[in-house]
């Protein structure tokens, strides 16, 4: 039997943070599925299809990822895929309270769904979608931050308002 995991997050964009955590699950399981989904408390700078193509984009050499969008519940995707397994990456002790909860809610949701953590690569510690695009809505550099495409991505949408 396939071990299948999934990776959700809203991915507004996928930055260098996110990669590190894909590439790390995906060596552990046979499948992994990246799934956009929606963060009742996040406004998007980019579409779910925009997030979509980057992500399948700057993950077309890792070839166990299939890439996803989904609008319900991430317990009812996991179920649909028959994935048994969450990855989540951790930063630092701020992203545990927030962790804590929904992994104690996904559980009550979905009895036999596990969530495992990965802890990040030291230099991304700080690194967060919101940061990236507060940087490039500013100019800053972001090319240590996010993949190539991720960067041209963000030039167009900060340059053309
Ligand atoms: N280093 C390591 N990990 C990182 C880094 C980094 N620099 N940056 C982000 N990550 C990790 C995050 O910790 C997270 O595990 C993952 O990457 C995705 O992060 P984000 O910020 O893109 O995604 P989130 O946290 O907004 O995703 C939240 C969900 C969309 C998964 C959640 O809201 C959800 O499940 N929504 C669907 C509805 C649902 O089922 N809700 C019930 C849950 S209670």
């Amino acid at each position: 039997m396939k071990r299948k995991a999934v990776c959700p997050g809203s991915f507004d964009p996928i930055t260098l943070g996110h990669l590190d955590i894909i590439s790390r699950g995906a060596k552990n399981f046979d499948e992994l599925h990246i799934v956009v989904l929606n963060n009742s408390s996040k406004k998007p700078a980019f579409s779910v299809e925009e997030r979509m193509q980057l992500i399948r984009s700057v993950t077309k050499d890792i070839p166990n990822i299939k890439v996803d969008s989904y609008q319900g519940l991430l317990v009812d995707y996991a179920r649909e895929v028959g994935a048994n397994v969450i990855i989540r990456g951790l930063r630092a002790v701020s992203d545990f309270e927030y962790e804590m909860q929904i992994t104690s809610m996904n559980r009550v949701l979905h009895n036999d769904l596990e969530t495992f953590f990965i802890m990040t690569n030291n230099q991304y510690s700080f690194l967060s979608s919101s940061i990236v695009k507060e940087v490039a809505r500013y100019g800053g550099d972001i090319s240590e931050l996010v993949p190539e495409e991720v960067e041209e991505a963000l030039k167009q949408k900060y340059m053309v308002k």
